[in-house]
């Protein structure tokens, strides 16, 4: 049977950190990030996508896109990573390892990974990193003054993203542990050093 690669899935509120952490462990220990809402601006951004503005809709609303759609961009991006790995003929760190950043948010989510993509790979754990609301809304609003040009990095956007943490991908992590992808929180509100120290303990009794 072929080998299945290594997944890890990364979680916590908008703005506690996903994105900059998983570049610093796709760095040190090899990872492939894929950032579920990145591949999903990407799509809404494609020209001419049937999805576009349904995508769109679903950000600015901080609700959950369909997981068909996500699942598929996921799948798309892993497979195109594989195989540029075997052109390469790179054969380390086994079929590969694979951080999927924001993603699955709700049971929806969840029953679309199990059913597509559960007997393709190998989830290790969760990685969720817990911050407190306030820090998580302070960073994005000062992300988007910043210049983020995300539709999402507003008030009212954040108000519905957060509620969506809470009613929705919260309650999904006990069916994670009991799937046997266990859980583990990071806190996050410190600054992004010291939150790294902490990822980096973690990954090493793993890697
Ligand atoms: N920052 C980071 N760490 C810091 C620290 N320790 N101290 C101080 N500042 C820190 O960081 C956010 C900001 O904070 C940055 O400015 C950073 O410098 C600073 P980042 O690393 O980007 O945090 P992250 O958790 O990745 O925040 P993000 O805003 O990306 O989280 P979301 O989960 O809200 O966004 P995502 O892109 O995953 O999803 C967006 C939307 O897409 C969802 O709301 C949903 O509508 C849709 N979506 C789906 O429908 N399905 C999916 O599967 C995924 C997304
Ligand atoms: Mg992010």
């Amino acid at each position: 049977m072929a080998q299945k690669p290594d997944v890890i899935f990364v979680l916590g509120g908008p703005g506690s950190g996903k994105g900059t952490q998983c570049l610093r462990i796709a760095k040190d220990f090899n990872f492939v990030h894929l950032s579920a809402g990145d591949l999903l601006r990407e799509e809404r951004n494609t020209p001419g996508s049937q999805f576009g503005d349904l995508i769109e809709t679903h950000i600015r609303n901080g609700t959950i896109v369909p997981v068909e759609i996500t699942c598929s961009l996921l799948e798309n991006a892993m497979n195109k990573h594989s195989a540029q790995r075997a052109a390469s003929g790179d054969s380390s760190f086994g079929a590969g390892r694979f951080l999927i950043d924001g993603f699955p948010r709700n049971l929806d989510n969840y029953e679309g990974w199990q059913k597509q993509m559960a007997d393709k790979t190998n989830v290790r754990f969760v990685l969720y990193f817990d911050c407190p609301q306030e820090v998580c809304v302070e960073r994005c609003l000062k992300r988007g003054q910043a210049g983020s040009g995300r539709s999402d990095d507003n008030e009212e956007s954040l108000r519905k993203r957060m509620n969506t943490l809470l009613n929705e991908t919260l309650p999904i992590l006990d069916l994670c542990e009991k799937t046997g992808y266990p859980i583990k929180k990071i806190k996050a509100i410190n600054s992004a050093d010291e939150v790294f120290t902490d990822v980096k303990q973690l990954f090493q009794s793993y890697y």
